[in-house]
């Protein structure tokens, strides 16, 4: 199929049916020596994609694991990873806004993802492979019969699929289904894998039981991390430095509003994350307490766990006074209704509040990045238990050399009787 693409992008754009569906200015703009010089060298494509319901902070978790994997095949054959693009996610509901297709680089930044595994936009993808066709898709699934007792086994084999279709086939035979909004996308090929266990177990099928070129792993949640929390964890990590122009906005908003700068708050600033190396607490953050509350589908779904308004009131006027702070930000995904009973709670509360045209600029994820990056240099940092938003913001901390004390902090429920604090991470060199 690659070959094919090839010979339609030497023919031209006219002649190939899926360059009219891309529009032809994508074509147009690019040049022949670019495509011919692309696609000298081959190289195979790890595409993957998460199960739908699942937020934008454990998808970038998924990606960790999925970049330890892309590393266990480099070390065989030439292969890159192809950004899934965002969008289509739950929790983004700001209206009239086009939160589909939306690359990578809207969020972080490119330049030092590729520093540590080598990595491509969909789009360029598309360009590069001649045409939107993926030759292999395996859904991945765990095993019909769970895991008995005994041993922990890490296993992979082709199984049939457990769930209803994700794809179907077209009249041509294609299998069509969501490729995060590209619908001229289409599968050659789709079989279930069961798995169980770390993403490693997948690089044999990938090395030895597919010739495919690109290969998508859809649900790649349902594989493991391999180094989780050691240097190769942490490599990754680092490496998702978010967009510049999302950090900028964040920086302006904390000298604005919270009288915070890198150099008063001693927090180093360095363009490469492969060069950055900071002592844990040698950071002092900000001159302000931050806080996320999770809300939402949290407040019935941890309900024990997740406190009310007035109990995250009491226990932020407290840590203020503990820390002598008397700012607060809060980032929270609070409704309306809510949000207007916390800030009659918490008059003094500051809050990242975008215009209509900055929402539509940044969309629902870049403000969510804002307020994490704004959380991240705080002199104190108190989050809400079990959400994946508040653990990137403790990474994020540990990253920037802030003291693991100021950092694993968790709200507790109204009624909870023994209140476990985060476990406390350690970024490894
Ligand atoms: O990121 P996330 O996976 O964290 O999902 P959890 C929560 C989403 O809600 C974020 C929005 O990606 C944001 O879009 N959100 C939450 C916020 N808190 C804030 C905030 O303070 N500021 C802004 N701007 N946005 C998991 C979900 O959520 O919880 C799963 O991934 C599932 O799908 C599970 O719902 C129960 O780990 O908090």
């Amino acid at each position: 199929m690659a070959a094919l693409g090839v010979v339609y992008m030497l023919l031209g754009a006219a002649t190939c049916p899926f360059a009219r569906a891309l529009g032809e200015e994508f074509w147009l703009s690019q040049s022949p020596a670019s495509l011919l010089s692309d696609t000298a060298t081959f190289r195979r494509y790890l595409l993957y994609d998460v199960n739908p319901p699942e937020g934008f902070n454990l998808r970038r978790d998924v990606y960790i694991r999925m970049a330890s994997l892309l590393k266990i095949l480099m070390k065989s054959e030439e292969w890159v990873m192809v950004l899934p693009p965002w969008g289509r996610l739950y929790h983004w509901q700001s209206p009239d806004i086009h939160q589909v297709r939306i690359p990578w680089s809207d969020f972080f930044d490119l330049e030092s993802l590729n520093k540590n595994i080598p990595v491509m936009e969909y789009e360029d993808f598309i360009a590069e492979n001649g045409g939107p066709f993926i030759d292999q898709i395996y859904v991945l699934q765990s095993y019909a019969e769970g895991w008995k007792e005994g041993p922990w086994e890490e296993k992979v084999d082709e199984r049939p699929c457990l769930d209803p279709p994700l794809y179907s086939q077209d009249k041509h035979e294609y299998y069509r289904g969501w490729f995060w909004g590209y619908e001229e996308t289409r599968g050659l090929n789709v079989s279930c894998l069961s798995v169980q266990g770390s993403a490693s177990i997948i690089a044999p099928v990938l090395l030895e039981n597919t010739s495919a070129r690109s290969v998508m792993l859809d649900r790649a949640e349902n594989l493991l991390h391999d180094h989780y929390g050691g240097k190769e964890y942490w490599d990754t990590r680092r490496s998702m430095v978010f967009a510049k122009h999302l950090r900028a906005v964040g920086d302006d908003f904390r000298s604005k509003y919270l009288n915070s700068t890198n150099k008063a708050d001693r927090i180093p600033e360095e363009e490469d994350w492969t060069k950055m190396k900071v002592e844990l607490g040698s950071s002092l953050g900000g001159p302000y307490l931050a806080v996320h509350l999770r809300r939402k589908d949290f407040i019935w779904g941890h309900r024990e766990d997740v406190p009310s308004l007035e109990g995250a009131v009491k226990k932020i006027r407290s840590l203020m006074k503990t820390h002598g702070l008397d700012k607060v930000f809060v980032a929270t995904d609070a409704v309306r209704k809510e949000y207007e009973e916390l800030k009659k709670l918490l008059p003094e509360m500051v809050r990242f509040e975008p215009t209509w045209e900055e929402l539509e600029l940044f969309k629902d994820g870049g403000v969510a990045i804002i307020d994490q990056w704004v959380c991240a240099h705080a002199r104190f940092f108190i989050g809400t238990s079990v959400s994946t938003f508040s653990f990137r913001i403790h990474e994020e901390r540990e990253i920037l050399g802030l003291d693991p004390k100021t950092t694993y902090n968790r709200f507790c429920g109204d009624w909870e009787r023994t209140c476990e604090q985060p476990t406390h991470w350690k970024v490894v060199y």
